[in-house]
């Protein structure tokens, strides 16, 4: 199948992509790069960094600037990146075992920075690409190859982590609101600091089996049934959201960034006015 948006941003000579069908991760990096175009973003300029994951496969994919690093690493090397090149918009592809387990200490702290980068979170709440382990946003009680009686940690909700960490645009996705999702990408990419979209992928040949969720489809139903707004969920009581998610917007604080912060003292370094 070919499409305009496959042609321009996608390197023909990587696919077919490695993904099992079904997968949600591919609906994310399609969203990824329809807000892109959304945006007419000059692609010499957009620079996509990935860790090391199913989700971070997407980096090896989309023709940009791109940089597959290392697990857990990609928000270490975005920052490197954003910081020797600002004028270049950042944007992290990563899953929830390589954001919020390995590279949680990278996460919040470019978020405690607020350097200006836009983290994709493809989070389908597992280690896909290894076989299933349970990763940080597993829900308690739920399965996973090293969770063979249910996980008995409690989970990360990444919005709320992000927040609490001081990001100053979060956000919730999903691969069922393909539009929705997109427009927050967007808003991402176009705020002007740490910004992490968690979007709720899903991982049905580990995730799903293990914890008798179905099939993609239904994986996907699940997601269209159970998403609250998050304009809406501020009506709503506590037993009208049992058992939901938020999605939308969920945080938004206009803190000074990083990189002109740090630009700041460079230039009253050279004017001589630093001590
Ligand atoms: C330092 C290091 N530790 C462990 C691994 C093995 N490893 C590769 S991907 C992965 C988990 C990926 O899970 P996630 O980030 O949630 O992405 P998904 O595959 O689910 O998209 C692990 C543990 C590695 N490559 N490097
Ligand atoms: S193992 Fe899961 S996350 Fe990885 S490609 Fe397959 S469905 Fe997607």
């Amino acid at each position: 199948m070919s499409s305009p948006l496959i042609e321009t941003y996608f390197r023909q000579d990587m696919l077919p992509h490695i993904w099992c069908p079904g997968c949600g991760h591919g609906v994310l990096m399609k969203d990824i790069a329809q807000a892109i175009d959304n945006l007419k973003l000059d692609r010499d300029k957009v620079c996509i960094v990935s860790g090391i994951g199913c989700s971070s496969r997407a980096a090896g994919y989309m023709d940009f600037n791109t940089i597959h690093t290392t697990h857990g690493r990609a928000i270490a090397v975005a920052t490197g990146i954003k910081m020797a090149r600002p004028d270049f918009q950042v944007i992290v592809i990563t899953g929830d075992g390589d954001a919020t387990a390995i590279g949680g200490n990278h996460f919040i702290h470019a978020a405690r920075r607020n350097i200006n980068m836009a983290v994709i979170v493809f989070n389908n709440n597992i280690y896909g690409m290894t076989g299933g382990q349970y990763s940080p946003t597993t829900p308690m009680g739920d399965y996973g190859t090293t969770a063979p009686y249910g996980s008995i940690d409690q989970s990360f909700d990444i919005t709320d982590l992000a927040k609490a960490a001081g990001a100053t645009f979060v956000a919730r996705g999903t691969v069922f609101h393909v539009d929705k999702t997109t427009r927050l990408i967007e808003r991402a990419i176009l705020h002007r600091g740490f910004s992490v979209v968690d979007c709720f992928s899903i991982c049905p040949t580990y995730y799903g089996r293990k914890n008798k969720k179905g099939s993609a489809v239904d994986m996907v139903r699940y997601q269209k049934e159970h998403a609250v707004d998050s304009a809406l969920s501020k009506t709503m009581s506590p037993q009208q959201l049992e058992g939901k998610f938020i999605m939308g917007e969920t945080h938004h604080d206009n803190r000074e960034e990083y990189t002109i912060k740090y630009q700041r003292i460079i230039d009253n370094l050279r004017g001589g006015k630093a001590k």
